[in-house]
């Protein structure tokens, strides 16, 4: 038999890091991945989970057909069937309750699909409903709403300089281990490196000694939870000892007065006990920082899903103005998309609200038009009006990836009509009355939408599907039906109207804007000028031609194009971040917002916090190279090894409790058994397990997950403390008892 044998280049789409891939495709399917050595972006950086791509590809377990809950039994049924069934059901919810009684969850991957950035907002909008949920308010929102009360976007992304800095202060972030995240760096760990090789010093903050922390010039190890803290102290010593240097951002702040007074209760001496931290080494850090020709602070995880989410996020930024390392080369900096829109001049900006709306049960503010997941169960659970009685839930699993899953499962059981978009059988989708299976990334289009908007530098790429659909839709349209069902044209409807209206849209409002680069251009014309194609490839020409390096259809005609885009299979760079400050700002003032009020406030909390007595055990997360939250367990190459699920504890922890190999933790939302690794890489009082375990309920489809199920962390976390600016649930500094396994109690702890 003849083997026929190709590549096809393919950006990959299982973290933030983007790496071009060679995909080895053998008989029409996937057999081998390979770093691109000329992706403009990634030069052929590949990581153990890029390489298995074609093992994720082609999981057995992986859906091939769309499941419709029969008698109570998902089942397989026909494309035809199962968009039918969810036009039904849905469609019975719309009309006994409307469009707001729909809760819709969406999961991580949307933001590493192209079918996710596109449609989820179509269906959000067409729904009309506030009860919307995603893995934002377990990740990074406090980041958003910072951004958002400091810039007037909560979009308006800095990311470190990473190719320029001379000093970089990693806090709350495993980047060798994620591979960076809110910053898009193919290789971070290249980068680290190459920043030690020019001169330049790398500080990492970190209760664990993480594999990042061991590439440092000094690891900080504080207390968890405390970051912002001794980020305040920073700032306290910046203005303490004279250090505070704006230089070009000077014309441009406000709130300086006012950050410095609430400084004044930081001193390192006043937190160095709540932290964990000398006094002394807070001092330093902050004179180097200011010493530093350029320096970036970079926070991620550990900074954001904790008690002061939205107080540290912001400080890290102030730390990065006050040293005059705001968009400057070397400091942090914010990237420019290929999708942003063409920059037009200085707009007076609205600014930027939370709390338009409270969640209906517990009265959270809503941030970013999003609800806290932590609270989705007791949504669903209490009746009245506005219930959940129908869940749409693409690309999430949140019983697993959210506090008090066992709640949530519960909750989800109970919901009237639930459609699920997910390749997977898994712990949330089991729920669903229908799940509709998007095919496999070989057979998706990738563009990364969303991540472009934090990559170190700015670049552009494009990879069309690498293999034909194999006689089933693609996310695009299976989004798209969802979606005419919501608009009540029905399942049946054609796709590409979906696509054709908001080109139609979007075109009307920017032909009648007098700053767009298409100004007063008849829509008919544009339209005729799109790239012929998917409805999803017409939306990516169209938002690429009003984009900030586009053509804008014709009049500046070196611009880009999806053509273009297209002719370049490795991708084009379009160079080194550029200060851009001005360009970003939406304050009603214009202004950098020091000290918008809202966290003047939330530092008082703070501030109030430096006085609680210390807890004996804290719960922080933890991630292992091969695995991706809670869905690539199946794989055979990603499992096993350092891969586990296990409960880091210090050795003399481990000697005083008589821990050995087994522990029992009991934390505010349950009680976990599990297998300890006792290890000098973590702090005194602090444990760490990973999240995404804990397959071993019934009805899932993960077969080889299921065969070591692991724990489910958030399992001890009952989700009821949030950082209240954001919503976001507090996954790092849960308070925690611990003891040998022997012990178990079974008694609840609250
Ligand atoms: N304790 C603790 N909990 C955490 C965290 C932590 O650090 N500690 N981290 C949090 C973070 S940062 C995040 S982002 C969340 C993640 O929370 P979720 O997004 O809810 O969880 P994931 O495990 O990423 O689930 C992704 C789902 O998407 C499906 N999927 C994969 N590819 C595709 C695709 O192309 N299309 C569609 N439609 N579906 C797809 C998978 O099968 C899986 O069901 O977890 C959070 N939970
Ligand atoms: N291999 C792999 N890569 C991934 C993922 C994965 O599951 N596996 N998930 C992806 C996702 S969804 C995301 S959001 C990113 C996350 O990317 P990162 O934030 O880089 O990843 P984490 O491992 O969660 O790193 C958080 C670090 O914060 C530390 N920490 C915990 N509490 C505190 C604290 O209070 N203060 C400080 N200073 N540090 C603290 C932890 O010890 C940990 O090392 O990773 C992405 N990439
Ligand atoms: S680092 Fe991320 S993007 Fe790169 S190959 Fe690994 S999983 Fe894929
Ligand atoms: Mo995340």
């Amino acid at each position: 038999m003849v083997r026929v044998t190709h590549t096809a280049l393919r950006i990959c789409p299982f973290c933030e890091a983007t790496c071009g891939l060679t995909l080895t495709i053998e008989d029409g399917r996937v057999v081998g991945a390979r770093g691109d050595q000329d992706d403009v972006f990634s030069a052929g950086y590949i990581c153990p989970k890029g390489a298995s791509f074609a093992e994720l590809d082609n999981d057995p377990d992986r859906l091939t057909a769309p499941l419709v809950r029969r008698d109570g039994v998902l089942t397989e049924a026909s494309w035809e069937e199962a968009f039918a069934a969810v036009d039904e059901g849905l469609s019975a919810v719309l009309r006994e309750h409307g469009g707001t009684s729909v809760g819709v969850y969406v999961g991580n991957p949307n933001a590493h699909t192209v079918a996710g950035a596109l449609y989820p907002p179509l269906i959000i909008r067409g729904l009309g409903t506030r009860q919307v949920f995603s893995a934002s308010t377990l990740d990074q929102m406090p980041k958003h709403v910072a951004l958002g009360l400091m810039f007037g976007s909560p979009v308006a992304f800095t990311v470190p300089d990473l190719d320029r800095t001379d000093y970089l202060v990693i806090i709350g972030a495993n980047p060798l281990v994620s591979n960076g995240s809110l910053a898009t760096a193919a290789d971070f760990g290249g980068k680290l490196r190459a920043l030690k090789r020019r001169g330049g010093r790398l500080v990492v903050i970190d209760p664990a000694h993480t594999r990042t922390a061991a590439l440092a010039d000094r690891h900080l190890a504080p207390r968890p939870g405390t970051d912002a803290a001794l980020l305040f102290a920073l700032v306290h010593v910046l203005f303490d000892e004279d250090l505070v240097e704006l230089g070009e951002l000077a014309d441009h702040i406000t709130g300086l007065t006012e950050i410095r007074a609430l400084a004044d209760d930081f001193a390192p001496e006043a937190v160095a006990a709540y932290c964990g931290i000398d006094a002394d080494e807070i001092r330093v850090l902050a004179r180097e920082l200011a010493a530093a020709p350029s320096a970036a602070v970079y926070g991620r995880m550990g900074t954001s899903t904790v008690e002061f989410g939205t107080v540290g996020s912001w400080l890290v930024d102030v730390v990065n103005v006050l040293t005059g390392n705001l968009d400057r080369p070397g400091g942090a900096m914010f990237p420019l998309s290929p999708v942003a829109p063409a920059p037009r001049g200085r707009r007076p900006g609205r600014g930027f609200l939370t709390g338009r709306w409270r969640s209906r049960v517990s009265g959270h503010p809503e941030a970013l038009s999003e609800l806290p997941v932590a609270a989705l169960a007791e949504e669903i659970e209490t009746p009245g009006d506005g219930q959940i009685k129908a869940m749409i839930t693409i690309a999430g699993n949140p019983v697993l990836s959210a506090p008090d899953g066992d709640r949530l499962d519960r909750a989800l059981g109970g919901v009237g009509f639930m459609v699920s978009v997910d390749p997977y059988l898994n712990e949330t989708t089991r729920h669903a009355d229908v799940i509709l299976p998007p095919p496999p990334p070989s057979q998706s289009p990738h563009f990364d939408f969303a991540l472009n908007n934090l990559a170190v530098r700015n670049n552009a790429r494009y990879s069309p599907p690498a293999l034909p659909l194999h006689e089933r839709p693609d996310e695009p349209e299976i989004l798209s039906r969802i979606a005419l069902v919501i608009y009540g044209i029905g399942h049946d409807g054609d796709p590409r109207s979906v696509d054709e209206q908001v080109i139609a849209t979007t075109l009307a409002k920017e032909s009648a804007d007098a700053g767009s680069p298409v100004a007063g251009r008849p829509v008919e014309e544009l339209t005729a000028m799109l790239a012929d194609g998917p409805g999803y490839e017409r939306r990516l020409d169209m938002m690429l031609r009003l984009g900030a390096y586009g053509d804008a259809f014709g009049a500046r005609p070196d611009g880009l194009t999806l053509a273009r885009l297209t002719s370049a299979p490795h991708g084009i760079d379009l160079g080194p971040l550029q200060p851009r400050l001005l360009d970003v700002l939406r304050t009603p003032s214009g202004l950098v917002e020091l000290a918008p009020p809202q966290l003047i406030d939330d530092a008082g909390r703070l501030r109030d916090a430096l006085s609680r007595p210390e807890e004996r055990f804290v719960l922080i997360g933890r991630r292992h190279l091969r695995s991706n939250n809670s869905w690539m367990h199946n794989l055979p190459a990603l499992s096993g090894g350092s891969n586990r699920c296990t409960l880091h504890m210090h050795p003399d922890d481990a000697a005083e409790l008589g821990v050995s190999d087994t522990a029992v933790v009991k934390g505010p939302g349950g009680e976990l058994v599990v297998p300890v690794e006792v290890t000098e890489d973590i702090r005194r009082g602090v444990l760490s397990l990973p999240h995404g375990w804990g397959h071993d309920r019934a009805g899932t489809g993960q077969r080889l997950a299921a065969g070591h199920p692991g724990v489910n962390a958030n399992q001890l976390n009952d989700g009821s403390v949030l950082d209240p600016l954001s919503g976001t649930a507090v996954l790092n500094g849960i308070p925690v008892v611990v003891g040998p396994a022997a012990e178990r109690s079974g008694a609840p702890v609250s």
